[in-house]
């Protein structure tokens, strides 16, 4: 369906940092992610359609419905076995995200037992109102309201808990939807791991049952483990305020020691950014020649540390590779997700140090720190030295810093939203009645080397705003936006009249950055709190989601747990489903009558942008408001 048309000589000739780097690369002769893509040009059809499985060893299987392979040797056919692949493929998304809560829990339950003294309670405020939704005592020691809440968030890892947390924070009307549909997720843990033994051979045989299995494990991890990767990190590094940074690979410094953070946990970052302003340190980079120690952010890890310290973006999943051509970058430090194995082979051909940190992502090859709670703050020491080290073998003949740095405002947490509109919803809620702001869409996530990078989000939250609909973006979306001038006060004389009327009087810009693909669950809550104060569900809002230039399962079950929590979701690239019609058709349209949300698939961002608009059109209409 998408054919991949020598993407390399169209990218190279790009007039931006990407172009200029693609040719640097090419004429050191190395292989980026477009050129692997390229030779894995043209990819099978199968799987594409979701129609291949290897699941079992009486396999692999590939379906042709119509003929007489249109069912697998067990006897799958091509409904069942696309179902079984996509169910698979949103445990794996919200697994990943789920795991990456879970080391939040654990630090803090580690802070609460005195045993992760480099780490501390930045906003002891939103410990405290964590401890008093979940029922527990703020009273005593603060390290015991933190060991609580943790213990409590534990007990939706497990088998056994009172039910998830968070789930109060939902309109009861979308409670009591999910209870009806047996899609209420149980366990953060437990609804992967079955999604995996339901679709081991000869259990779930039912698509649609699998189906709604997927979105009971995506409300798992919307619900459940990506919200507490959120709130927990705002506890223990602080809850983000708006601020002004920079983005691009403009933020690499020539003569400075540079160290990129990439992955998505912040739990090392933020010890290698403290490490990073040690005297001491600090010292022995002066002696090894550079003005001092540069860290800047990449894909997640980046936005962690973007929204809550100012940290400068270097750049997006799509990037990633293109900033070690740059031949200034000392080490890419890196925790886990959106980590490209090939960023270990690139390394190689620089002076840079490739260096893992997480115990879940081995990578042959990469310089390995094994790193806990206790011993984090000494570790991010020493990786700091190694990259000081390394300054000293740069060659001074590859290096090639394309663009200066693009100023952007960032730090949009929900407490800094309603925070500025005087601590409650209503002046929000009265801005959509008067439709200052006709409606809100999340564009979230990743690139694909599929499409030409970042074109896809930045047109369409153009077209978004234009339409005085203000646009939340979160993740590899973000540097886009960024770098088009969409995350600054000024990118308001993009948006329509009414719109930028309101950014200029709050001195906001018309796409306001919310933070890494983990805190999707902050657009979540968002919308619960406003259909709570309007006294609807959250199908009835005019708002959507939207994931332009998707690749991961993580953004998969984003999509899904948005559209089981009734927000209506755009994808610019199919899943692997379209091997059914019969799943096809109940993501496009069947998904509304269940749970008053769907997919909507479309590649051209000028017409999604034209979908979204009447979506909100219509929703506005249905609260009774102008279109
Ligand atoms: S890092 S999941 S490419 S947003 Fe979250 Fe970026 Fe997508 Fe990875």
């Amino acid at each position: 369906m998408f054919v991949f048309d020598k993407p390399i000589e169209e990218f190279s000739s790009w007039a931006n940092e990407t172009g200029c780097l693609i040719d640097k690369a090419r004429k050191e002769g190395l292989k980026l992610a477009w050129d692997r893509l390229a030779s894995q040009t043209p990819q099978c059809n199968f799987c594409e359609m979701g129609l291949s499985c290897a699941k079992c060893v009486m396999g692999p299987c590939r379906i042709i419905p119509g003929l007489d392979r249109d069912k697998g040797v067990c006897g799958a056919d091509a409904d069942l076995t696309v179902a079984r692949n996509f169910g698979r493929f949103v445990a794996g998304g919200s697994a990943a995200h789920s795991d990456h809560g879970r080391d939040l829990v654990e630090v803090l339950r580690e802070i609460g037992s005195g045993h992760a003294t480099a780490y501390q309670i930045r906003d002891e405020g939103k410990l405290k109102r964590l401890a008093e939704e979940f029922g527990l005592s703020v009273n005593g020691d603060i390290k015991k309201v933190a060991k609580d809440v943790a213990e409590r968030l534990g007990q939706d890892y497990s088998t056994f808990g009172p039910g998830l947390a968070f789930l109060g924070r939902l309109p009861k009307v979308r409670r009591e939807l999910w209870d009806k549909l047996s899609i209420t997720p149980r366990g953060i843990d437990r609804e992967p791991v079955e999604m995996l033994h339901r679709t081991h051979m000869g259990v779930d045989c039912d698509p649609v049952s699998l189906a709604l299995h997927a979105a009971r494990t995506s409300l798992s991890d919307g619900w459940g483990g990506s919200m507490a990767g959120t709130e927990i990190s705002d506890v223990i590094f602080g809850t983000p305020a708006p601020g002004k940074t920079k983005v691009n690979l403009g933020v690499l410094k020539a003569d400075m020691v540079n160290i990129l953070v990439h992955g998505h946990s912040p739990v090392v970052s933020e010890m290698i950014l403290a490490a990073a302003a040690d005297p001491a340190i600090l010292a022995e980079a002066k002696k090894a020649g550079a003005n001092g120690i540069n860290i800047a952010g990449l894909c997640c890890t980046g936005n962690e540390l973007l929204m809550r310290r100012g940290v400068p973006l270097a750049g997006n999943h799509m990037m990633t590779e293109l900033t070690i051509v740059t031949g200034v970058v000392e080490a890419i430090v890196a925790d886990y997700q959106c980590i490209m194995p090939s960023l270990v082979n690139i390394a190689q051909c620089y002076h840079t140090k490739f260096v893992t940190t997480s115990d879940k992502g081995h990578f042959p090859g990469a310089e390995r720190f094994h790193f806990n709670p206790q011993n984090a703050r000494e570790l991010a020491g020493q990786v700091v030295l190694l990259a000081v080290e390394a300054f000293k073998k740069r060659d001074p003949n590859k290096i090639f810093i394309p663009v200066e740095p693009v100023e952007i405002m960032s730090g949009f947490s929900n407490e800094a939203i309603l925070g500025a509109l005087g601590g409650t919803p209503d002046p929000l809620i009265e801005a959509i009645k008067a439709g200052t702001v006709r409606g809100a869409v999340g564009i979230v996530g990743c690139n694909n080397p599929k499409l030409k990078q970042d074109h896809h989000h930045v047109t369409l939250a153009k077209e978004l705003i234009k339409k005085d609909i203000l646009v939340l973006v979160t993740g590899c979306a973000t540097s886009a936006m960024g770098k088009a001038g969409l995350l600054m006060p000024e990118g308001a004389a993009m948006a329509g009249e009414k719109l930028a009327g309101l950014c200029q009087t709050l001195g906001i810009p018309p796409v306001l950055h919310v933070g890494s693909c983990v805190d999707n669950s902050r657009i979540i809550h968002l919308c619960a709190v406003l259909a709570n104060a309007l006294g609807v569900d959250i199908s009835a809002l005019p708002v959507a989601a939207s994931a332009p230039e998707w690749y991961s399962e993580k953004a998969a079950a984003i999509g899904l747990y948005a559209v089981a929590t009734g927000i209506t979701t755009h994808l610019g690239l199919p899943p692997m489903i379209l091997g059914s019609p019969a799943l096809t058709n109940l993501a496009v349209s069947g998904l509304n009558d269940v749970v008053g949300a769907c997919f909507i698939v479309e590649g051209d961002p000028v017409k999604a942008g034209a979908i979204l608009d009447d979506l909100i059109s219509s929703k506005r209409q249905g609260l009774g408001l102008s279109a």
